[in-house]
């Protein structure tokens, strides 16, 4: 039995030789990593099968949630599967036995079917919920490529498809009995699901992930093939695949845009059409659909579900549209992630209009009933017309989501307040009671457990047992160890060593040598304005300046590591890779500077080299301006390991100061209710005039200090900081403002560490201690009784 930490290892090992040779003809010690993945993990999955199922049956036969997301940042599953299971040490033992080496697999792709803090969260809900024995399921997209390959080439970043299933998918299982058919007004197509197994920690439910591939409904059209039209002769198929092929596919044309809304309506429909089924054939009543089924729409981008769902009861189902609007209504709830302008996703209704025709008709009546409803409360036309889903000749799907559905809740309670407040002020008057706060939190499993093994020796010992690693709540208890030296030594040295493996990684995969002994100042996150990498940048260029011209000393040495992809298509993140590269560049290279302050960028950032990022760090970067960073997650997986905050208060850093105590961080900036005052009359080149250190920083992007490759991508930045540029607002999100009371936080940092490595450990302790309440179990039991109202499963 492999639940509870013990596995046939004999049978294991004879299921890894018979995959091997029946499939590639090799032995163990022979074996590609790649050939070893497929083989081990057939092998667990075979182990896993018959509890798999039972989980299944189990989460259908009661009351269960639905988490439908166009993201699933799953990483890389092998070594978080055996660790949950209990078996990572027979799983060595075993390939050890072989010839191989377990630590092999690190070749393996991740399954990076996600961009960032989205994708992410809906992987380590997925894993608490199973852990948790919750019966939660996810429903998504399987896209042939995920996130697209980064390197850095010349300072620049370059793209490349990532061909994740390139060697076999051995975690997913296609199920060809639950396929369904998807239409569109040009083209029908098939979605075929693959299944995931989400396997818990510790307890055997085992939950599913559901991501849906498009297929063709005939694959060669053998005529056209006869007649020498070879490309027509497939173009059925290409056409279908095209629905599953990228995420995010660029949306700059209108081919680009109806391709992204075929993708979120392909993957809403087929779950739906999934839960109809099932709802159906364990005998419920479809009028009853939301006392069995709640479904989660992460973001706006599963929001087409609600007229899918109308329409399948109503078309389908023979109900009434007011009877359909109802139970749509009780089976939905709306997260939001973010406050800029993306969140508030819109669909032109020509394009709704031509692609769903019946789904458009649907729209309207819900428009249409909102209206009415909002005419029955006696409210102002002026304040009806404004909320209306329907307006300026497209469709917003956050308003829909909040009208059709029972909750809408924020990521962090600043991010709730800010909706409430602000991004949806008039649907929180209107609907108060539907509002809730949800705060983000990350899997004590992959983020400490998995990564951090040297740290969790060390929290176990000291709790007595590994009960930790499900409830976070107990490390608060080792805050008590803070004045232990011999312990802080014992922290540093776990620091040190997770240093170490950090630095002989980056050597291998990137060639970059980094000082060991230096602080550690990690900066990882995907590119935006509004995350300020740029201002990261601006402090350390600052800084350069200070200890040059004898401004700033005793600064103690510092390796400032970067780690990023911009969207393809965004070029003012794009040119602010650029200028860290050049600004690396510059440094890195000055003798009389590079002992102190070396500045560096990984390639290819993603959840594996996340995992060995966040252990290593001494200094976690969360620096966006206040008011624009929902939540953040990166900042709770950082101070689970241990490292102190230097950041705004922003999102979540809010509620991990108040945890951690404001002494123990590193806290700077301008606050939400400040910058409302500051910005109204803000002028950033009155600042510049001013203060000729700032201005030293700003002009290397237009007086050659650096180059940006004769683009004009670095004057172009320039001038968005100083006159506006795309912004309207000269430096909208204040980095020039924020610079100073930046740098003064870093440089405080930078002495307490200098002053006293022991102090400063006790800081990087107690925000570990602290760190409980940012576990995604918490979260998940949040969102399980007051959204979803679940209850445990018995297996
Ligand atoms: C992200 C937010 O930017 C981040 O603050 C939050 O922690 C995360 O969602 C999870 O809630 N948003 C996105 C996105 O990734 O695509 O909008």
């Amino acid at each position: 039995m492999i639940f509870g930490g013990t596995m046939n290892k004999e049978l294991l090992k004879a299921d890894i030789e018979s995959v091997l040779s029946d499939k590639y003809e090799v032995t163990a010690d022979k074996a590609q990593p790649y050939q070893l993945h497929e083989a081990l993990s057939s092998a667990i999955m075979k182990q896993i099968a018959p509890v798999w199922k039972d989980s299944r049956k189990a989460h259908l036969a009661t009351r269960r949630a639905c988490y439908f997301s166009a993201e699933f940042l799953v990483g890389r599953a092998i070594y978080n599967n055996l660790l949950c299971l209990g078996v990572e040490d027979d799983a060595r033992e075993v390939l050890s036995s072989l010839g191989a080496k377990l630590s092999d697999l690190e070749e393996i792709e991740d399954a990076a079917l996600g961009n960032g803090g989205l994708g992410r969260l809906a992987a380590c809900f997925l894993d608490s919920a199973a852990t948790l024995s919750l019966p939660l399921d996810g429903y998504g997209i399987r896209y042939k490529y995920g996130l697209f390959k980064q390197s850095i080439v010349d300072g620049f970043q370059k793209e490349e498809a990532d061909d994740w299933t390139k060697y076999g998918d051995p975690w997913s299982r296609r199920n060809e009995s639950d396929k369904v058919i998807i239409n569109f007004a040009d083209q029908s197509v098939v979605a075929v699901p693959y299944d995931m197994p989400i396997v818990a920690y510790g307890t055997k439910n085992i939950g599913t992930l559901r991501l849906w591939q498009a297929e063709p409904v005939n694959t060669f059209d053998f005529l056209k093939f006869n007649a020498q039209d070879y490309v027509n002769a497939s173009i059925e198929q290409i056409k279908a695949e095209d629905i599953s092929r990228v995420l995010y596919p660029n949306d700059d044309t209108r081919e680009g845009k109806i391709l992204r809304f075929k993708q979120q309506y392909f993957f809403c429909a087929a779950s739906l059409a999934d839960i109809v089924k099932k709802h159906k054939a364990a005998g419920y009543d479809i009028e009853k659909l939301y006392e069995k089924v709640t479904i989660q729409l992460n973001d706006t981008h599963p929001v087409i579900s609600i007229p899918e769902l109308i329409r399948i009861l109503v078309d389908n189902e023979g109900l009434s549209f007011e009877k359909a609007l109802e139970i749509a209504k009780k089976t939905f709830n709306y997260t939001n992630h973010t406050v800029m302008a993306e969140a508030m996703e819109k669909w032109g209704l020509d394009i709704v209009k031509e692609v769903l025709p019946e789904i458009y008709d649907i729209i309207l009546q819900i428009n249409e009933a909102f209206v009415a409803e909002m005419y029955a409360k006696d409210m102002p036309k002026g304040k009806t017309d404004y909320m209306k889903m329907i307006s300026g000749g497209v469709v917003h799907m956050a308003k829909m989501a909040v009208y059709c559905s029972s909750y809408t809740n924020g990521v962090a309670a600043l991010h709730t307040e800010i909706l409430k407040n602000d991004v949806l002020k008039d649907w929180y008057q209107l609907f108060p009671e539907k509002f809730q706060n949800k705060t983000n939190g990350i899997t004590p499993r992959r983020w400490i457990a998995l990564c951090n093994k040297e740290l969790s020796s060390l929290i176990t010992e000291q709790l007595g047992d590994n009960s930790w690693v499900t409830d976070l709540s107990r490390l608060k208890t080792l805050e008590r160890l803070r004045g232990d030296n011999n312990m802080m030594q014992r922290f540093m040295d776990i620091k040190q060593e997770k240093k170490n493996q950090l630095a002989a990684y980056m050597k291998a995969k990137d060639g970059i040598e980094v000082d060991v002994n230096s602080i550690f100042d990690i900066q990882i996150k995907r590119l935006h304005e509004y995350k300020r990498q740029l201002l990261n940048a601006f402090s350390i260029l600052y800084i350069y300046f200070g200890i040059k011209d004898g401004s700033i000393k005793n600064f103690y040495q510092t390796t400032f590591i970067f780690g990023a992809k911009s969207a393809p298509g965004y070029m003012r993140a794009k040119a602010i890779i650029k200028y860290i590269n050049e600004i690396g560049r510059l440094i890195n290279a000055d003798e009389e500077v590079n002992k102190l302050i070396k500045v560096v960028f990984v390639q290819n950032y993603n959840v594996s080299y996340a995992e060995k990022l966040v252990t290593a760090a001494d200094i976690s970067e969360q620096i966006s301006t206040a008011g624009t960073e929902a939540s953040g997650t990166g900042n709770m997986k950082f101070m689970l390991n241990g490292t102190v905050t230097l950041g705004t208060y922003d999102g979540a850093n809010v509620e991990i100061v108040q945890e951690a105590g404001e002494s123990n961080n590193y806290i700077f900036g301008a606050r939400v209710e400040e910058l409302e005052k500051i910005m109204k009359d803000y002028d950033p080149r009155k600042l510049i005039s001013k203060n000729p250190k700032i201005k030293r920083v700003l002009d290397t992007l237009i007086d050659g200090t650096v180059s940006d490759g004769g683009t004009g991508d670095f004057k172009e930045l320039y001038f968005a900081l100083t006159d506006g540029a795309s912004w309207h607002v000269p430096d909208h999100y204040y980095l020039l403002g924020d610079l100073e009371s930046y740098v003064e936080a870093k440089l405080k940092a930078n002495s307490d560490y200098a002053n006293s490595r022991l102090d400063f450990a006790r800081k990087c302790w107690a925000n570990m201690c602290f760190s409980g309440k940012f576990s995604s179990d918490r979260t998940i039991s949040d969102y399980a009784k007051e959204i979803w109202k679940i209850e445990p499963v018995q297996l």
